[in-house]
């Protein structure tokens, strides 16, 4: 083994939920990605966004001592590092399709589902059990008044970065409709594929995964995404469950 390829990485990413591993899309899409990579890592579990001093957000990662930020970015270093590269089946083509599906999910599809967690259902979304440690999140059911300070607090945060990012402007029923029509396109992308180029996993169906396992895998029964992917878009459950089952074997164990 050469010796890049032992390089010690630490991911640095917030603690862990119950039934998905993380509530960041961004953490499960690099995990993912280290796992289909076959790199091996360790993690250390924060419980504050800002432990980042670079960006103020999670996740990033130490190689060798250096701090890299930015999912999409450390899977490219990584790729790098290690001589690996999931795309490498991928044509020219191919490749921006993988590159403009990774920008809408990461940057636009994901202000659709966050706008119903954090904005629209926080409620919902804070006492559904999902957080093992709520305190750790300043999340009280037990105290209602902290509770909703908490609830507004973060309703204000994504409500400024949905105003600026253009999509918070519009009601509630178009930024749905926005989120349910990228996924029902990558629904029919990946149609009767196993992966979204074929046979193989490539960076793009870890990215897709990381964002359809908030949908799928949460026990959220009122969020528009989820009701609409459970009836039309049952090609995407079953990649979620055919991702889940190649990465991450240890998932009942991570989420219990
Ligand atoms: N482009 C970044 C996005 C990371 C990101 O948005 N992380 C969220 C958690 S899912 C975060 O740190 N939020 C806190 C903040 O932005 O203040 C990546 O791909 O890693």
């Amino acid at each position: 083994m050469s010796e890049t390829k032992e390089a010690n990485v630490k991911l640095v990413t917030i603690t862990r939920f119950k039934f998905i591993p993380s509530v960041s899309p961004f953490s499960i899409a690099l995990e993912t990605f280290m796992r289909v990579a076959n790199i091996q890592y360790e993690v250390e579990f924060v419980k504050e966004y800002t432990v980042n001093k670079e960006t103020g957000q999670l996740p990033f990662v130490i190689v060798n001592g250096v701090q890299v930020n930015d999912s999409r970015k450390i899977m490219s270093h990584l790729s790098e590092l290690f001589d690996v590269d999931l795309d490498s089946g991928l044509s020219p083509v191919e490749k921006v399709i993988s590159h403009a599906f990774q920008r809408m999910l990461n940057e636009f599809t994901r202000w659709t589902y966050g706008y119903w967690r954090y904005v629209d259902q926080p409620e919902v979304f804070f006492t559904a059990g999902i957080m093992d440690t709520p305190e750790l999140y300043g999340i009280s059911p037990d105290d209602p008044e902290k509770m909703s300070k908490m609830i507004d607090a973060g309703r204000k945060k994504i409500l400024e970065i949905t105003d600026c990012q253009g999509v918070g402007r519009k009601p509630k029923e178009e930024i749905y409709k926005i989120g349910m029509d990228d996924l029902k396109g990558l629904s029919v992308y990946l149609g009767e594929k196993p992966f979204m180029f074929g046979d193989k996993a490539s960076i793009v169906d870890c990215v897709l995964f990381s964002h359809l396992c908030q949908i799928v895998y949460l026990p959220l029964p009122t969020m528009p995404h989820k009701i609409m992917v459970e009836n039309e878009c049952k090609n995407l459950v079953a990649f979620c469950d055919r991702m889940k089952a190649l990465a991450w074997p240890d998932w009942d164990k991570l989420t219990n």
